[in-house]
């Protein structure tokens, strides 16, 4: 199939699945075609049978607010056109699936042209409920030819606060197995970099947004600090993070806590921790804690959103209230003590990631999703 992408291609786990999607995509010989105004931070840009189109938001002084969503339209229609593609997928509601439905239409009497949007997220949760995105949201989720979201809980919660009555295909998150996990041999000296050898180390990887509450993270690490000899890697950038660096400083733990700013390998940074901390306020799925899963490590996480979908409590991470974080702490530092239960919760968490969430179950439900919907669009 010859599929075009869009997401939005900076820090953002929506973005990371829509580029990690398309890599698995076209190494199982599908063409794809990523439509999006930078190229996707995850892309190398040497990927064999990707390719990408930038889009161009030319500016004029009379927009005080440069039309994104129509040239986005325009160059979907084009790109759609000169390179025959089959359908598109957008992720992401706002505003692309408004976009691919222009474009669509466009092209109507030309080329069929069928689009599915999978819904992520704040695109329903905080964006698509502003009584300025609403009405336009719910529309366009109603004319896509399909719709998938990535948990059961995000499914709810479009059909009860758009009362959505088209189908909705749950088709959760994924991490490449092959990619995403333990260190094996390397560990100890990748660990040597971050710690010194009688240390735990505990991992947050965000786009440090109000709704990670990273604040929290911090909040946790400190009560840990006190009880077991520890460092705290931050993972990612965003506006919370000056905020977290004082809040570090006025705990005197600026010499365990590493803010690393954004990173392309994860996969890398991720199995050297022993604890993720995802305090979150709402997580439709918790993309961070399953990568960490997939490293076998295990996940101090919220009871929010999709996350209980994930983690399952006590056996392959530990789930809490928001703000709870004299409840994680003493949890995370109990499990850093005992050495036997940790192991056993990262080894579940591992079995739970490669039997549910591997890129090699999930991406041929995609396969199977868009042949349904090229056959219905045929008719
Ligand atoms: O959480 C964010 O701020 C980013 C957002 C996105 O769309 O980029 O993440 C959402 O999509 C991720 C990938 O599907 C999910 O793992 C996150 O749980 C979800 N975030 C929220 O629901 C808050």
């Amino acid at each position: 199939m010859k599929i075009g992408i869009t997401c939005y291609p900076t820090y953002g786990g929506s973005g990371v699945v829509a580029t990690e999607l398309g890599i698995e995509l076209a190494a199982r010989g599908h063409q794809i075609h990523f439509i999006t105004y930078s190229q996707p931070f995850r892309l190398t840009g040497r990927e064999e049978g990707i390719y990408y189109h930038e889009v161009p938001v030319t500016n004029y002084p009379l927009f005080e607010y440069p039309p994104y969503d129509l040239a986005l339209a325009t160059r979907m229609s084009e790109v759609a056109e000169y390179y025959e593609l089959d359908l598109l997928h957008v992720h992401y509601a706002i505003p692309h699936s408004v976009s691919a439905l222009l474009a669509r239409q466009m092209l109507a009497g030309r080329k069929r042209l069928p689009f599915v949007t999978t819904l992520h997220g704040t695109d329903i949760t905080l964006v698509g409920l502003d009584r300025s995105y609403l009405p336009i949201t719910r529309f366009a989720i109603a004319q896509s030819d399909g719709v998938t979201s990535i948990s059961s809980y995000l499914r709810q919660k479009t059909v009860e606060d758009f009362d959505v009555r088209r189908p909705i295909e749950v088709i959760p998150n994924f991490v490449n197995c092959d990619e995403y996990k333990p260190l094996g041999e390397g560990r100890a000296a990748a660990r040597a970099r971050y710690a010194s050898s009688g240390e735990k180390i505990l991992l947050h990887l965000s786009n440090f947004r109000p709704v990670k509450r990273v604040l929290d993270a911090v909040e946790v690490f400190a009560r840990i600090a006190t009880k077991i000899p520890s460092r705290l890697l931050m993972v990612g950038d965003g506006p919370d993070r000056s905020a977290a660096e004082w809040l570090v400083n006025s705990k005197g733990l600026q010499h365990r806590v590493q803010f690393l700013g954004k990173q392309d390998r994860v996969h890398d940074l991720l199995p050297v921790a022993d604890l993720m901390l995802m305090p979150s306020e709402l997580e439709s799925f918790g993309l961070a804690a399953l990568e960490a899963m997939a490293c076998r490590v295990p996940a101090i996480a919220t009871r929010v959103g999709g996350v209980p979908e994930l983690v399952e409590d006590g056996l392959t991470g530990m789930l809490f209230a928001v703000g709870d974080v004299e409840g994680m702490a003493a949890a995370a530092a109990e499990l850093l003590s005992d050495e036997a239960k940790l192991a056993a919760m990262g080894q579940s968490a591992q079995a739970a990631a490669r039997k549910r969430f591997c890129a090699s179950l999930i991406i041929p439900r995609y396969e199977r999703f868009y042949e349904r919907i090229l056959e219905r669009s045929e008719v």
